[in-house]
């Protein structure tokens, strides 16, 4: 209503203000008020607007009720929401908590299986290791029982035989026992790889294990060494320079040294391991920082003595590079030479004694893991090069140590995994 006023009386002055601004005032005539003739026309005037505003208002009432209603149901529906939405979040708050638990319980459950898992880890060990002992036993058994059949006297022999050490001074190579006792002879594995396949073997470190080879007279002990691929027999080993590896023909034809620490198991040796089929080399090697590598070669033989011991390799793939068959002296097809044999291929040279050892000299090497040992791998003569060489890993400093072993080529069957010592 106070809006009605208000507009009543703006609509009143600005009738007025137009009523007397459109008419005209002469000039130089006094302005004559005259009395005001628009009473009536005011009157009407508020009629109508009264008329509008009583119509305004009955439509409103007609109306109110209705806006009352929307408002009411508004409110009680968002109160309704409200209490919704406090029941859904105290929901999820209870879900979050659930969740909360499952995922305790869950991860509890997680670290019992994985302790689980690893308690049947440490049991199939536990398994594999009793199944390789009792394999062993088992070969003790039958082996004793084959004794059983001989005369006492020469069990008695082969047992105190076996477990002797091979003395320092002893090529490793030499018979240690009969090679027959009694009526019955024992069947020793050819090569460490043999024990392997057999189920030893399954842990690194070394192996000290009877072995004879097809056609050696005799067996010996051999040193064994275990990797992922299998039971290499080792051949040559350089630790410390307690061995002098500067010998004769005679010398390296039989092997010389300790199998506990460094040595050669003798040509006659390599021959027959190497001639068992196809057989492969792996070379091992540190230098004095501690960087060790590899070089492996997928075929290696060496021929008998008739032929000088004639070395024939090939396949190499490692991580030493090739110093073996590498363009700059190539060691396949070339024979064996020592200081009182020259078989090398530079007429004007004796390589075995120029250099201090046995190897398959060509003009002269590009390897040569027989020569001297030099603590600290410095040579007397920067120049001299009669250290332990491996050329492509560097030429004018000795090898802190290095090690070549065999094992049969052609055997894809053995990829188990070999084990740490525990
Ligand atoms: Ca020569």
């Amino acid at each position: 209503m106070d809006l009605r006023r208000v507009l009543q009386g703006m609509l009143c002055l600005s009738v007025f203000v137009t009523m007397f601004s459109t008419v005209p005032v002469p000039r130089n005539r006094k302005r004559k008020m005259r009395p005001c003739r628009c009473k009536k026309l005011f009157k009407d005037i508020n009629d109508v607007i009264d008329s509008k505003f009583k119509t305004l208002e009955e439509k409103f009432a007609e109306r109110l009720p209705i806006v009352n209603d929307l408002s009411v149901n508004d409110t009680l529906s968002l109160q309704e929401m409200n209490s919704r939405m406090s029941r859904l979040y105290r929901d999820v708050q209870a879900t979050d908590e659930v969740l909360r638990r499952e995922s305790l319980a869950l991860r509890q459950v997680k670290e019992h299986m994985q302790t689980q898992s690893d308690t049947m880890g440490n049991m199939s060990e536990g398994l594999s290791a009793v199944e390789a002992i009792v394999r062993n036993l088992t070969k003790v058994v039958e082996n004793l029982r084959v004794i059983s059949s001989s005369s006492i006297s020469n069990a008695i022999v082969h047992q105190t035989t076996t477990i002797t050490e091979v003395p320092t001074t002893h090529a490793p190579h030499q018979p240690e026992v009969p090679s027959q006792v009694g009526p019955a002879a024992i069947v020793y594995p050819r090569h460490c790889h043999d024990v392997y396949r057999s189920g030893g073997l399954r842990y690194e470190g070394d192996y000290y294990i009877m072995i004879q080879p097809e056609r050696a007279p005799a067996p010996y002990k051999a040193l064994c060494k275990a990797r992922e691929d299998g039971g290499w027999t080792v051949i040559q080993r350089r630790l410390d320079g307690a061995v002098d590896f500067y010998r004769n023909w005679t010398e390296y034809k039989n092997g010389f040294g300790s199998l506990s620490g460094e040595f050669w198991i003798g040509n006659d040796n390599i021959h027959r391991l190497s001639s068992q089929g196809k057989f492969k080399l792996r070379v091992e090697m540190e230098q004095w920082n501690g960087s060790k590598y590899h070089a492996i070669y997928d075929f290696f033989r060496i021929e008998d003595e008739t032929n000088d011991y004639r070395l024939h390799v090939n396949g190499y793939h490692g991580t030493a590079g090739d110093s073996m068959t590498s363009t700059r002296e190539n060691h396949d097809g070339v024979r064996f030479s020592t200081y009182d044999t020259d078989n090398d291929r530079r007429p004007f040279d004796n390589c075995a004694m120029h250099y201090r050892g046995g190897w398959w000299y060509n003009d002269c090497f590009d390897s040569n893991l027989n020569g001297r040992y030099y603590q600290k791998g410095f040579h007397n003569n920067f120049f001299r090069q009669n250290g332990i060489h491996w050329n492509s890993l560097h030429k004018y400093s000795s090898l802190k140590n290095a090690q070549m072993m065999v094992m049969p080529a052609s055997d894809f069957t053995a990829h188990n995994k070999v084990s740490p010592r525990a």
